[in-house]
C-alpha cells in the first residue's frame, strides 16, 4: 500500500528572511570580515536548529596564487543514521561582477543574494523545519566556500578549468567524516530569481537521472511544474561535479537557464551589481523549497 507522509510546508517569508540577513553582512567574498562573520552566523544558526556542525578551515590557493581562508560549514541531522541525504549551496561571493554591462563595475564584488545567498537561505528553512519534525533519513547540510573564485571574465588568457569550486573540491577529496556516503545529493544554486526555470542540467542528468526524475516528479505533484520543465538544459561546472566524480555520491544540480536573458543564461542579474535583494522572488523560493521537503520526507 502506498503511504501518505507528512510534508511541512515550506516558510519562504523565513527563507527571504535568512537571505536578506547573509546580504546584509556585505559580500562575502573569502578573505573579509563580511565573510567570517558570515560564516560565524551560518554555524550558529545550524547549532540553533539541532545540527552536529564540522567546520573545515584550511587555506586553499586561487588560480592567482591568492591564499584563501576556505571554511566549509557542515551540519548534520541524526548523525549515526546510516541512510542520509546530502542537501548543499555555496555561501562564497563572488569578488567580481564581471558580467556587468558596465565595464567599470567589473572589480566590484557582488551582493550574491541569488549566487550563493538563496540556496543557503533555502536550506536554513529546511534546517528550521528538520529541527519541528526529522524526517525518517539523516539529512547532511553542506555549505561549500569558495565556488566563485573562478578566472574572470576579464582575464580570458587564463585556463579557468579547476578554477571554481575549490571548497567542495577539497570537501570531496577530505569528507567531514571518512568514508562518508549518502544516498543521493542535491545542489541549490541561484534558487531565488523571479520566473526562473529548472531545466534538467547535463552532468545531473549523467552521473544521477534517478535523482533528476524523483526531484522533477514530485516538483510536478506539488504543483510547481511551471518551474521544473521535464527538458533537458545545458551543462554546468558546479559543485555537484566533485560531488559526483570525486565523492562518487550521485548529486543533482538545480540552477535556473533562462532562455530569453541577454546576459546570461542564468538570468541577467549573475555576476553584476545587480544580484540583489530587489531580485529575490519567494515564489522562485516556495518552489525549490517546497520540492526540496517533499523529497526528503518521502525517503525512507
Ligand atoms: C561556470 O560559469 C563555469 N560555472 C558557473 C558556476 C557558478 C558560478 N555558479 C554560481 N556562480
Ligand atoms: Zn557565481
Amino acid at each position: 500500500m502506498l503511504e501518505t507522509k507528512i510534508v511541512p510546508r515550506f516558510n519562504a517569508d523565513s527563507a527571504y528572511a535568512y537571505i536578506a540577513q547573509q546580504v546584509a553582512f556585505g559580500p562575502r567574498v573569502p578573505n573579509s570580515v563580511a565573510h567570517q562573520r558570515c560564516g560565524d552566523y551560518l554555524t550558529g544558526l545550524l547549532r540553533k536548529y539541532g545540527a552536529l556542525v564540522n567546520e573545515q578551515c584550511d587555506v586553499v590557493d586561487a588560480f592567482d596564487g591568492t591564499r584563501l581562508n576556505m571554511r566549509n560549514i557542515i551540519g548534520s541531522f541524526q548523525p549515526e543514521d546510516r541512510k542520509r541525504v546530502l542537501l548543499c549551496a555555496h555561501w562564497d561571493c563572488r569578488p567580481w561582477a564581471d558580467n556587468d554591462p558596465d565595464e567599470r563595475n567589473h572589480h566590484t564584488p557582488v551582493d550574491g543574494a541569488n549566487d550563493g545567498a538563496s540556496g543557503v537561505g533555502v536550506l536554513l528553512e529546511v534546517a528550521r523545519q528538520i529541527q519541528l519534525l526529522q524526517p525518517e533519513i539523516g539529512i547532511d547540510i553542506i555549505f561549500f566556500d569558495v565556488e566563485d573564485y573562478g578566472v574572470p571574465q576579464f582575464m580570458p588568457e587564463i585556463d579557468s578549468e579547476g578554477s571554481w569550486c575549490l571548497g567542495s573540491q577539497y570537501w570531496a577529496r577530505t569528507p567531514h567524516v571518512p568514508g562518508y556516503n549518502a544516498r543521493f545529493g542535491i545542489l541549490l544554486d541561484m534558487v531565488g530569481g523571479k520566473d526562473a526555470t529548472f531545466y534538467k542540467e547535463g552532468f545531473s542528468e549523467e552521473y544521477a537521472s534517478a535523482i533528476i526524475d524523483k526531484v522533477w516528479n514530485k516538483a510536478h505533484t506539488a504543483g510547481f511544474g511551471k518551474y521544473f520543465p521535464k527538458q533537458l538544459g545545458g551543462y554546468v561546472t558546479d559543485d555537484h561535479l566533485p560531488v559526483n566524480r570525486i565523492a562518487r555520491i550521485p548529486c543533482i544540480d538545480i540552477i535556473p537557464m533562462m532562455v530569453d536573458c541577454k546576459l546570461s543564461s542564468f538570468g541577467d542579474t549573475w555576476h553584476t551589481i545587480n544580484d540583489n535583494m530587489q531580485h529575490i522572488d519567494r515564489n522562485t523560493l516556495q518552489a525549490v523549497g517546497q520540492t526540496v521537503l517533499e523529497v526528503i520526507y518521502n525517503e525512507k
